[in-house]
C-alpha cells in the first residue's frame, strides 16, 4: 500500500490575527465582519488565535500531537498587499519562517495558496467574476512559489471555490457577500482558471519532486425520495457542487446537463478559447474536504416545482438522524460512498483528505482548560473509518487532514462554534489539547 500522511489544518484568516502588521492589507473577509449582521456576535478575524505572534508555540503544540504534516494557508494580503505589485517581504517573512520552524520539528509542510482571504482591492476591481482575477492569483502564487518551494513540496492552489463562489457572490453568506447568480457562475469559472494558470506557471518552474492539487468541498447529493423531481434536484446538486468543479479540471468539459440548466436562465460559463485546456493541466492530488452527505427535494415546504423567480426547486432537506452544532448530518457512510465514487468517475487521481471534522458544544471541565468531547472523538474515529475503508475497497488515498488544529474563526458563525481538536480559550489566548486531540494521536501512534 502507498504511504498514508496524517494532519491537522488551518487557515490564514481563521487563526492568524495580525490584520494590519507587516504591511498586510484589508482582505474581504475584513470587510466583510464590518456589515452588521453578517457574522455572527458581531465577531471577525482581527485577533482570531493570534497564530501571527504564537506561532512556535503553535508549531510545538502540532508537534505534540504526533502528525506527518501540517496544512495551512498564506494570507494574500500580507505577501502581496492589495493583490498586486511586488512582494511584501515582511508578510511572506512569515510563511518562511513558518515553514522553516515545522521542518525543524520534524513536520511537513502543506501549503494551501487561497483560502479565501481575498484582497480587497480586487475585489473592488470586480473580484473573482472578473477574468483579471485568476491572472492575478497566478502571479500571486509564483510569489509564494519562488520563496517556499525549496522546501514546500506540496501545494494546493485553491480551498473550496464552491464556497468562494456560490457562499460569496450566489447566496451571500460569505465574503463578498453578493447576490448574483450570474456573477457566481463567473466566479466558478475565474476560480479555476486561476488554478489552471497557477499550476502551469508552478508546474514549469517545479521539480519532480513537487505535488500540486485543489481541495474542493465534496459531499453526496440524494433524492429525498423516488419521485422525479427529488432525483431531478440531486442531479443538480451534484453538478453544481461537484461536478462544475472535477469535469473541466479533469475532462476539461463543463458537463452537458448543467451547460444547459444555466442556458435555460441565461446564463453560461464565460469560457474563452483555450480556458479549458489551462484548467484541465494534470495534477497530482485531489484534496476532499467532507464533512457531510445531504438529501434533495425538488419541491418546496408547500409542494412547489418552482421558486419564486421561476427556477427549479432544490430543497436541502437533512436526512434524519444525528447532528453536529453546525446542524450538520453525521454521515460517514456516505464519506466512504464519495470517496469510491471519485476513485470510479474521476480514475487515477490520488485523494487526500484536506478536511473533515466537527463542531460541538464543548464544556470545559476544569481549571487547565480540557473538553471531554466525546461526540467529535467519536466523529473523527467514525469518519477516520468511511476512509480507510474506502481505501480498502481500492480508492487513492493518501492522507487525512483533521480540521482543525485548534478552535478558530468559523466564518459567518464567528467564535461560537469550535472545530479544534485543541481548545481555545480566546481571553488568555491559552491552547488545551481536547481529549479528541489526545486520541487522535495515540491512533496516530497506532
Ligand atoms: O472552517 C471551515 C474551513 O475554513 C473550510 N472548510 C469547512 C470548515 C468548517 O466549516
Amino acid at each position: 500500500m502507498k504511504p498514508f500522511k496524517w494532519g491537522v489544518a488551518t487557515s490564514s484568516y481563521q487563526i492568524e490575527g495580525a490584520v494590519a502588521e507587516d504591511g498586510r492589507t484589508p482582505s474581504i473577509w475584513d470587510t466583510f465582519c464590518q456589515v452588521p449582521g453578517a457574522v455572527a456576535g458581531g465577531d471577525n478575524g482581527d485577533v482570531a488565535c493570534d497564530h501571527y505572534h504564537r506561532m512556535p508555540e503553535d508549531v510545538a503544540l502540532i508537534k505534540s500531537l504526533g502528525v506527518d504534516t501540517y496544512r495551512f494557508s498564506v494570507a494574500w494580503p500580507r505577501v502581496q498587499p492589495g493583490g498586486t505589485g511586488p512582494v511584501n517581504p515582511a508578510g511572506l517573512a512569515f510563511y518562511d519562517r513558518l515553514t522553516d520552524e515545522l521542518l525543524a520539528s520534524g513536520i511537513d509542510p502543506w501549503v494551501t495558496l487561497y483560502h479565501w482571504d481575498l484582497p480587497q482591492e480586487l475585489e473592488d476591481a470586480g473580484g473573482w467574476p472578473n477574468r483579471d482575477t485568476a491572472y492575478r492569483f497566478a502571479d500571486y502564487a509564483m510569489l509564494v512559489f519562488d520563496k517556499l518551494s525549496d522546501r514546500v513540496t506540496n501545494w494546493t492552489t485553491l480551498n473550496e471555490p464552491w464556497c468562494s463562489a456560490w457562499l460569496g457572490y450566489h447566496v451571500g453568506v460569505h465574503a463578498p457577500g453578493r447576490q448574483d447568480h450570474d456573477a457566481s457562475i463567473a466566479a466558478v469559472h475565474h476560480l479555476l482558471l486561476g488554478h489552471g494558470l497557477a499550476t502551469q506557471r508552478m508546474k514549469a518552474a517545479a521539480t519532480p519532486d513537487h505535488s500540486f492539487g485543489i481541495t474542493l468541498n465534496m459531499g453526496t447529493a440524494d433524492p429525498a425520495t423516488d419521485s422525479e423531481a427529488d432525483r431531478e434536484a440531486a442531479r443538480r446538486a451534484d453538478g453544481m457542487g461537484l461536478r462544475i468543479y472535477l469535469d473541466p479540471l479533469r475532462k476539461g468539459t463543463y458537463p452537458r446537463d448543467m451547460v444547459d440548466d444555466l442556458a435555460a436562465r441565461g446564463t453560461a460559463f464565460p469560457v474563452q478559447d483555450g480556458d479549458l485546456a489551462i484548467i484541465s493541466t494534470p495534477f497530482e492530488v485531489l484534496g476532499v474536504n467532507f464533512y457531510f452527505g445531504q438529501d434533495f427535494s425538488g419541491t418546496d415546504e408547500h409542494g412547489a416545482l418552482l421558486d419564486a423567480a421561476g427556477h427549479p426547486v432544490v430543497r436541502d432537506v437533512k436526512p434524519a438522524g444525528p447532528r453536529t452544532a453546525m446542524g450538520w448530518p453525521i454521515t460517514p457512510d456516505r464519506f466512504t460512498r464519495l470517496l469510491l465514487r471519485l476513485h470510479r468517475d474521476y480514475p487515477g487521481l490520488p485523494l487526500v483528505i484536506t478536511e473533515n471534522g466537527a463542531a460541538f458544544d464543548d464544556t470545559v471541565i476544569d481549571e487547565t482548560g480540557f473538553v471531554t468531547d466525546d461526540d467529535r472523538t467519536a466523529y473523527l474515529s467514525e469518519h477516520i473509518a468511511a476512509v480507510l475503508a474506502a481505501r480498502d475497497q481500492g480508492a487513492d488515498i493518501r492522507g487525512y487532514f483533521a480540521w482543525s488544529l485548534m478552535d478558530n474563526f468559523e466564518w459567518a458563525e464567528g467564535y461560537a462554534k469550535r472545530f479544534g481538536i485543541v481548545h481555545v480559550d480566546y481571553k488568555t489566548q491559552k491552547r488545551t489539547p481536547k481529549q479528541s486531540a489526545l486520541w487522535f494521536r495515540d491512533m496516530i501512534t497506532r
